[in-house]
């Protein structure tokens, strides 16, 4: 999840010294130091994630991005009857910073996993051709829904993309990779398993080729019951990270034993702290006590979280016993 950013000042300061967001994001000694941040300031977390955005690869492949103040990242929106073409070198040069800032990290980290990440081709695709985000991606579906051709030639070319980008990311450090698929919970059930369940699968067949024992988790924000689809092949998925309104009674029956379960709570209880932070914590602990689980959230952090809370659920985590 989301694990950096404004709710720590440190980041703040940071930010208020650069070009914006995305020059904070290609400048590895400052990508680097703002990955190392939340560590620094929680030494008993497990993990780092790398500090990037999901929306690399379409700056990568030649789109313009820009994050605006209070209104997030706004992209070109593309048509879907010209969709960008993938041209490796040029696209390997650009993320090359990205790369950089993982090298960097992995030589600060004592211990840590080094986890890094993608946008899954269907959510990329859905900035890309709304230019931002959204309540429900609606602008992106209709266009994507009346060329399918077209949206197959873009996912294509997202899903190549991304396994050029994740190898790359692995060669440079990455230890763990997230594909994050934050807009599964959007589209009808066939079109869920080409857009989100076939490009993802290809992706982690073609890392597992090159490096069978990299974990790759997937995060499908609402996706209801469908998250079952990425387990039923040989080709699956490592790890799942559950999102907030998951039933994790339901999760634990329907997902294999040996794949591992992360997340589930809700960050606004991050927000909110003291008892019900904690009741919730106890609750998602108990029942994945049986299996293998990684604590962590159903969604990222929020520039409204305090310090103390996060410092109080890493506490109570760490002292937890079944
Ligand atoms: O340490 C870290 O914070 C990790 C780096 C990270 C990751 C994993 C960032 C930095 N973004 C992401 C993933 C990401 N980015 C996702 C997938 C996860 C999720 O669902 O949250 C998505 C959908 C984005 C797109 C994005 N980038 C948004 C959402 C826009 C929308 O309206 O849909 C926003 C606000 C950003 C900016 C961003 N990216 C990262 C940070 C710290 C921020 C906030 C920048 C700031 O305010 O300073």
């Amino acid at each position: 999840m989301r694990q950096a950013g404004r709710y720590l000042p440190e980041y703040r300061q940071l930010r208020s010294s650069s070009n914006g967001f995305l020059d904070m994001c290609l400048t590895p000694h400052k990508a680097c130091e703002i990955t190392l941040q939340p560590i620094k300031r929680f030494p008993d977390i497990d993990a780092a994630i790398l500090f990037a955005d999901i929306l690399i690869i379409p700056y990568a492949l030649g789109l313009n991005l820009e994050f605006i103040e209070k209104t997030g990242p706004v992209l070109s929106p593309v048509d879907l009857k010209s969709p960008p073409d993938f041209s490796p070198d040029s696209f390997l040069e650009k993320t090359q910073p990205i790369m950089e800032t993982l090298k960097k990290v992995k030589s600060h980290l004592k211990g840590q996993t080094l986890i890094g990440f993608a946008g899954a081709p269907w959510t990329v695709a859905a900035y890309m051709l709304q230019g931002q985000g959204g309540k429900d991606m609606a602008a992106a579906k209709a266009k994507a829904y009346e060329n399918p051709q077209g949206m197959a030639t873009l996912l294509d070319t997202l899903t190549t993309a991304t396994i050029s980008y994740l190898l790359a990311q692995i060669k440079a450090g990455a230890e763990m990779i997230q594909l994050f698929e934050s807009w599964a919970g959007v589209l009808p059930e066939p079109y869920f398993d080409k857009w989100c369940v076939d490009p993802t699968l290809k992706i982690i067949k073609e890392i597992k080729e090159k490096f069978p024992t990299i974990p790759i988790f997937i995060f499908p924000r609402g996706a209801s019951q469908y998250y079952k689809k990425y387990f039923e092949n040989d080709i699956k998925p490592d790890g799942i990270s559950l999102d907030t309104n998951m039933a994790i009674d339901q999760a634990l029956k329907d997902i294999p034993r040996d794949v591992i379960l992360q997340g589930g709570m809700d960050p606004q209880l991050l927000k909110a702290g003291g008892t019900p932070m904690l009741i919730e914590a106890e609750r998602i602990l108990t029942k994945t006590k049986d299996r293998k689980y990684i604590f962590n959230l159903g969604h990222g952090m929020t520039p409204d979280i305090p310090i103390e809370n996060v410092e109080k659920l890493i506490q109570f985590i760490k002292g937890w016993r079944p």
